[in-house]
């Protein structure tokens, strides 16, 4: 293609666009979302990285999150039918799920009683035999088992089903969980709220409306909570830049919200496995832009087992500060969607040692960010420096 003048002055306008929303992001000035749209279609990685570091730097220096805890899931069989998840497919051959009781639930938690674990996270498939009065039960006996443990627990798609089953508000449901022990909520269930898009890959649970409005309610409660958006499949930029935006609404609204959580599409086993994966560039592309983005929002999390341990590290310089996934990440739900990681282990002198070996200050958080330890000056017993790159290539 030849360069016409009018193909020149398009490309210096757009030159002029980019530089227009570097200076904002100087002065600490909020992006629109036509900006953001820009940004998608038209930032490189290098322009999107040192953009979204200079937001990330302002809000937590070098500091590099991260927690300790394990999940339960109390079963992997879902009478919803979301394509993107392996889980929805089992209801089919149920006999090949597990469905776990309140007491195969405790064994799991009591097996971690001595274990340096702040929190436990709580999700899984929708049944019938899951309702209110089983999971108050739950959380009832998890906090007189071990009154310290934070629960972060369901999402608005378990919400949503079991207090209409129950003929609960959401605000009678969710006060009934908070007075049993349910500490925070995480941010699943999000996928993308527009309904062209969540019509297709997600019809039958919750609405982004409903999803939106349950995190609103637990705010005003004065609960936390997190937020997803899970990129990389049949959406547009436009759709992610929709999601976005709503969900820094309601932080304006709420401030509830502690940090928010990119999940990567992976296409193993399950109803959309026809579609490709995005590529790397891409993931941190996303990352910088949700940075740039969701300018009250204080962190930006990278679930590690997804997209493996080298991206996770390269993140650290695209907007994310606080990495998930520690000593024994017990969930399955990645696995089955075919996650970097079949079975995520991390020990913390490793993870520790991720985080240094890129310059930056590995704290050790509770769920609400209050500082367990600060790992800046510790010296592990061997010799506590860092010996390069912790896992083989990723395969994508
Ligand atoms: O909502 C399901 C996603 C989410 C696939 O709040 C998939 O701290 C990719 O929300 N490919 C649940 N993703 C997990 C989640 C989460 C994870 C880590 C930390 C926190 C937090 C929350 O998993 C679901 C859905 O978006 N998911 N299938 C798949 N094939
Ligand atoms: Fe069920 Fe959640 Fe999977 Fe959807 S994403 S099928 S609601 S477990």
């Amino acid at each position: 293609m030849t360069n016409t003048p009018n193909n020149i002055l398009t490309e210096m306008e757009k030159d002029e666009r980019l530089k227009t929303i570097s200076a904002m992001i100087d002065q600490k000035l909020r992006i629109s979302t036509d900006d953001a749209n820009y940004l998608y279609n038209h930032g490189s990685l290098g322009f999107l990285g040192s953009l979204a570091n200079r937001v990330r730097e302002a809000k937590n220096g070098n500091k590099t999150f991260f927690n300790r805890n394990f999940h339960i899931e109390p079963t992997n069989v879902c009478i919803f039918t979301c394509n993107f998840c392996s889980y929805s497919r089992l209801i089919k051959k149920r006999e090949e799920g597990w469905e776990y009781t309140i007491e195969d639930m405790m064994n799991i938690v009591k097996s971690f009683d001595g274990k340096p674990v702040t929190e436990v996270h709580i999700v899984g498939g929708v049944l019938p035999q899951y309702d209110t009065a089983f999971y108050k039960e739950f959380f009832k006996q998890i906090k007189s088992h071990r009154p310290e443990l934070h629960i972060k627990a369901l999402t608005p798609v378990e919400f949503d089903y079991i207090f209409k089953k129950d003929k609960l508000t959401y605000l009678e449901g969710l006060t009934i969980l908070k007075e049993a022990g349910l500490d925070s909520i995480p941010g699943g269930g999000a996928e993308i709220f527009h309904p062209k898009i969540r019509q297709k890959i997600a019809a039958d649970k919750c609405t982004g409306d409903q999803w939106l409005e349950l995190h609103r309610v637990w705010h005003q409660m004065g609960g936390k909570s997190n937020a997803t958006m899970l990129y990389g499949h049949i959406e547009s930029y436009e759709h992610r830049v929709d999601h976005l935006n709503q969900l820094r609404n309601l932080q304006d609204e709420t401030g509830g919200f502690q940090t928010f959580i990119p999940l990567k599409f992976r296409n193993q086993d399950n109803d959309m496995s026809y579609l490709d994966e995005v590529t790397i560039i891409e993931d941190l592309r996303n990352y910088a832009i949700s940075r740039i983005f969701l300018d009250n929002f204080d962190h930006i999390k990278a679930y590690w087992p997804m997209i493996g341990r080298d991206i996770a590290q390269m993140s650290l310089s695209f907007g994310v500060d606080d990495i998930d996934g520690t000593i024994d990440d017990t969930t399955k739900i990645y696995s089955m969607a075919g996650s970097e990681e079949q079975n995520p282990a991390l020990s913390t002198k490793d993870l520790v040692n991720l985080i240094k070996g890129v310059n930056r200050e590995p704290i050790e958080r509770d769920t609400l960010y209050q500082v367990v330890k600060d790992f800046t000056n510790e010296v592990f017993e061997d010799d506590g420096q860092f010996k390069g790159y912790l896992s083989l290539p990723v395969s994508n």
